[in-house]
């Protein structure tokens, strides 16, 4: 510790060391918390948009982490190198040419390095073009609707309802792993396919969100938006309505089962098979 009889030069290398082990300390902390995002926030991406988003997110953070160090490291240094104890006076001047030209172009220099690898993400995101699959989602409240619109399984319809029993929702029951993340029918894809989302909704907005996927697409009435997710690993993803729709949107899950391209053919056949011995019961019944 510099007392207060020790030369000017001592005391200030007394000082610089202080700066630096806070400079250190305030670094570790916001590099603790960049790599806690990164771990603790995301679900595993299961598509190269979701793998995509993640390092757009990992990036930025990284950025703005340097950014936060590099600002407070400065301006706390600031402050303590020119305090008023020292003989500090504040400056009179007007008009920096030089100061204002930079504080213009680094934060323009940093938008532009923010800007193009995130923009890049976007355009893909929406790039719903050459589907092998093509499903219509319809938000209802409180449930899913999936059409079969194009690609295998075309004409198929499924209604997905929440499958959490009432007495688990009520607490009169142990939750089980996936409480409130179930439903009876699942909507179902194969895997490494090019699966085209089109979304909208029969009363309020909803939308329809998997994270594992990168995907988020609101479901407006009287509207058809579209997105598109490429599955490369076989799962059950679980999502959630992320508009709020009213009384029971937190009930409305969405699960999507990635199966192999067999077992999707199975699934679509057994679908057929249904739907086929449902209609000769309606024309047994006329
Ligand atoms: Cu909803």
């Amino acid at each position: 510790m510099a007392s207060k009889s020790a030369p000017l030069g001592t005391r200030s290398v007394a000082h610089s060391k202080l700066l630096a082990r806070w400079a250190a300390a305030l670094a570790a902390v916001a590099l603790s918390g960049t790599a806690m995002a990164a771990e603790w926030n995301l679900q595993p991406p299961v598509t190269p948009i979701a793998a995509d988003i993640h390092s757009v997110h990992e990036y930025v953070m990284l950025l703005v982490t340097v950014i936060f160090v590099g600002v407070f490291s400065f301006m706390f240094w600031s402050i303590y190198a020119h305090r008023k104890s020292k003989g500090h006076k504040a400056a009179q001047f007007h008009e920096n040419v030089t100061v204002e030209i930079l504080w213009t172009v680094i934060p323009a220099i940093i938008l532009i390095a923010i800007v193009v690898p995130v923009t890049k993400v976007v355009i893909a995101q929406k790039d719903t073009s050459n589907a092998d699959l093509t499903i219509k989602a319809t938000g209802f409240q409180w449930k899913w609707g999936y059409e079969y619109l194009k690609g295998e399984g075309a004409g198929i319809n499924i209604l997905s309802t929440l499958a959490t029993p009432q007495e688990q929702i009520d607490g009169q029951a142990p939750k089980d792993a996936h409480y409130l993340l179930e439903v009876d029918h699942p909507l179902v894809v194969p895997v490494g396919k090019k699966v085209r989302i089109v979304t909208t909704a029969a009363d309020v907005i909803h939308s329809w969100w998997v994270p594992a996927f990168g995907v988020k697409q609101d479901a407006i009435p009287g509207i058809l938006r579209d997105t598109w997710f490429k599955a490369e690993k076989t799962g059950t993803y679980r999502g959630q309505c992320a508009e709020l729709c009213g009384k029971n949107h937190g009930f409305m899950p969405i699960v999507v089962k990635v199966v192999t391209e067999p077992q999707y053919a199975a699934w679509v056949a057994d679908q057929e098979k249904h739907k086929s011995a449902a209609a000769d019961i309606n024309t047994a019944a006329k």
